[in-house]
């Protein structure tokens, strides 16, 4: 990976659709290495209206949306999917990721299935090759950590993660920094949206089973943008009895986007896969064009009955 790194000129790190702070936070400390390098570097991302919340990243006042014609190289971070790169790369590809349904795309794969984040690979990669971390990148890694591992809640938390956490805070990261921008700082709207989503939730299989069925209506009507639905799915498992959550939602281009997620025996990535999607054992996803949501409701609950019964 890094003689392909060493030989290339212009550079382009990819963030995939709707990128989170481990996509973007993974390909934030590459680009302070490849700005070491003195490398011509491009952020590039297809989502135009990225998350606010991911500004406090480095480098994201650099991001851009346009795929540059002259890179020689492309580098992308916690894409499983080929498609979720939201471009089509002729250029050679090295694939950094974590997840167990990574399509292995790349020319070069660095994929590790059991590290709870892509930038706990990005991390193990700096340290193992001696490459200085500083505060910059350690931010930027550490963000992916803390929000993949969901603030160090999630099951897939272990002594890795804390070890990586330790290492970064030593190296000088803004650690309460990340915290307050991933999981306080919060929109009128996305509160608003959070109320509605509650109010309209059902409880299926005795309560063991969410669904939330979020219309393009709901989410105009709160001024809500996708990204704020996630915070209510992600809480509602926090309920008692439940196991495993369903969120369809309409999205402002016509699809139906599906998330899943659960807690124990449950894996959601195999049922996710069944619609063509993946993800991880604990949450996965899946997109339907061409679709109403309530006819990849039907489907999904069809899917969710054999998993229950
Ligand atoms: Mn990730």
């Amino acid at each position: 990976m890094f003689q392909t790194i060493h030989e290339a000129k212009h550079i382009v790190l990819i963030a995939h659709i709707n990128p989170d702070a481990d996509s973007l936070g993974s390909a934030s400390a590459m680009y302070t290495y490849l700005m070491r390098l003195e490398k011509k570097v491009t952020l590039f991302c297809v989502t135009e209206r990225v998350n606010h919340r991911l500004s406090f990243l480095p480098w994201f006042d650099k991001m851009r949306h346009q795929f540059p014609a002259k890179a020689d190289l492309a580098i992308s971070f916690d894409c499983g999917a080929y498609k979720r790169l939201g471009v089509e790369v002729t250029v050679p590809l090295i694939n950094i990721d974590h997840h167990k349904s990574n399509e292995r795309y790349g020319t070069i794969n660095v994929i590790d299935t059991t590290a709870i984040s892509t930038t706990q690979v990005l991390f193990e990669i700096f340290m193992e090759n001696e490459i200085k971390i500083n505060p910059k990148m350690a931010t930027a890694l550490y963000a992916g950590l803390l929000d993949d591992s969901h603030g160090f809640l999630a099951p897939k938390t272990d002594a890795r993660s804390f070890k990586m956490a330790a290492r970064l805070s030593e190296l000088k990261a803004e650690t309460s920094h990340c915290a307050t921008a991933l999981f306080h700082e919060n929109s009128l709207a996305a509160l608003r949206l959070k109320g509605v989503m509650f109010e309209k939730m059902s409880l299926l299989f005795d309560a063991r089973v969410v669904v939330h069925l979020v219309t393009r209506r709901m989410m105009d009507h709160c001024g809500a943008r996708e990204v704020d639905c996630e915070a209510a799915l992600e809480e509602s498992m926090g309920l008692p009895q439940v196991e495993l959550a369903l969120m369809l939602r309409e999205n402002r281009d016509g699809k139906i986007k599906a998330s899943l997620r659960s807690i124990g025996e449950r894996d959601v990535e195999v049922m996710a896969s069944t619609f063509g999607g993946g993800g991880h054992r604990h949450a996965a996803g899946f997109d339907v064009a061409g679709e109403s949501l309530d006819s990849v409701y039907e489907k999904a609950l069809g899917i969710i009955k054999e998993e229950m019964r």
